[in-house]
């Protein structure tokens, strides 16, 4: 008999949290009891799982008595509260926010990529699902690193709003009707109106003139990678789109390899779609990898103006492999292998 776990989500009522509770329950997750935590204006409410109710409870320190596994995704300051809390309970954490991600005694992990990694939450009884656009980025670079060693990669996203949360969601429609409709737009989520709009701002701005969400590529990638070698600069950009991450990515080899060879890499490689086939007008798009866990990867070709280098056009569904299934595959091999 395969064992059965006791599973949290906490934030469970947020864009992510909810998409956790799908995924738990699509990918058949061997769940014995779970427990919904939010805020308390949350509390009370009624979540859908495997075709019954499950009530969400006020997420307190007292929540993880006897809880197995705590998916986080309740934001930076409750992980960073909250976490150690959980792990001191005997639970193990799988958090989906940035607090942790950066610490050297946890753990980093995409399925896909490092999942030797995992082990690490031993160390503090918390593993850190690494930032969605970096996770789509390592999904689709990982397996040509490891053939041909990457050396430099010059990244730009085209992020959707449901990173920041449903009231990103609700806000470009509502900006995008009140345009249409010739009523001045309210911008309350961001700091410009998004609708019809690209705003080169992803987090805060930091002392060197990069945002968090660019530097988190950089450190990230390396972590994951287990290489600080590689050179990452990024530049994110937050688009009118509700669902699913773009990300224009040029990189440099240091063997030379060509674009059909990365192909090749990528049809074989685990998460990965390639989507490549211009003359037809097919290639990854945000309509398309929404509501998909694998990363569309395709417009594979050589940059001719240095040695070793490709393009490429990654897109995948930030809620979901960026954040969700990311986190739940983590659970996975936690009650796999580990607990
Ligand atoms: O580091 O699109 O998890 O605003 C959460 C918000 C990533 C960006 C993180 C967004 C961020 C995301």
């Amino acid at each position: 008999m395969s064992k059965l776990f006791n599973v949290a989500v906490a934030g469970a009522t947020g864009a992510v949290g909810t998409q956790m509770l799908t995924c738990l329950e699509e990918r058949g997750f061997p769940v014995k009891g779970l427990k919904p935590l939010a805020t308390a204006k949350s509390a009370g409410r009624k979540l859908r799982f495997k075709g019954g109710e499950v009530e969400v409870e006020e997420l307190t320190e007292s929540s993880f008595q006897g809880v197995d596994i705590a998916i986080f995704s309740a934001g930076g300051a409750a992980s960073e509260r909250f976490a150690p809390i959980a792990a001191k309970d005997g639970c193990v954490v799988v958090d989906n926010s940035a607090a942790w991600r950066m610490d050297p005694d946890v753990p980093l992990v995409i399925p896909e990529v490092n999942p030797h990694a995992t082990a690490g939450y031993r160390n503090k009884g918390i593993v850190a699902n690494p930032n969605c656009s970096t996770i789509q980025m390592i999904v689709a670079l990982a397996p040509i690193h490891r053939k041909v060693g990457i050396k430099r990669v010059v990244v730009s996203t085209y992020q959707a709003v449901s990173g920041t949360g449903k009231k990103a969601i609700d806000e470009l429609h509502e900006q995008t009707k009140a345009i249409l409709d010739s009523v001045q737009p309210e911008a309350k989520v961001y700091p410009h109106t998004i609708a019809f709009n690209c705003l080169p701002h992803i987090d805060v701005f930091l002392e060197n003139g990069y945002t968090k969400e660019e530097m988190k590529m950089v450190h990230e990638t390396r972590k994951i990678l287990e290489d600080d070698s590689i050179g990452v600069t990024a530049t994110t950009v937050r688009v009118p789109v509700f669902f699913s991450h773009s990300e224009s990515i040029n990189i440099e080899t240091h063997e030379p390899i060509t674009a059909d060879g990365v192909r090749e890499l990528l049809v074989n490689a685990p998460g990965v779609t390639v989507v490549d086939n211009p003359s037809k007008n097919i290639y990854p798009m945000a309509i398309d990898a929404a509501g998909k866990d694998d990363t569309l990867v395709g417009r594979i070709r050589g940059d001719d103006s240095i040695a070793n280098g490709i393009n490429m056009w990654v897109v995948s569904d930030n809620i979901r492999k960026g954040a969700a299934t990311n986190a739940v595959q983590i659970a996975e091999i936690l009650a796999r292998d580990y607990l």
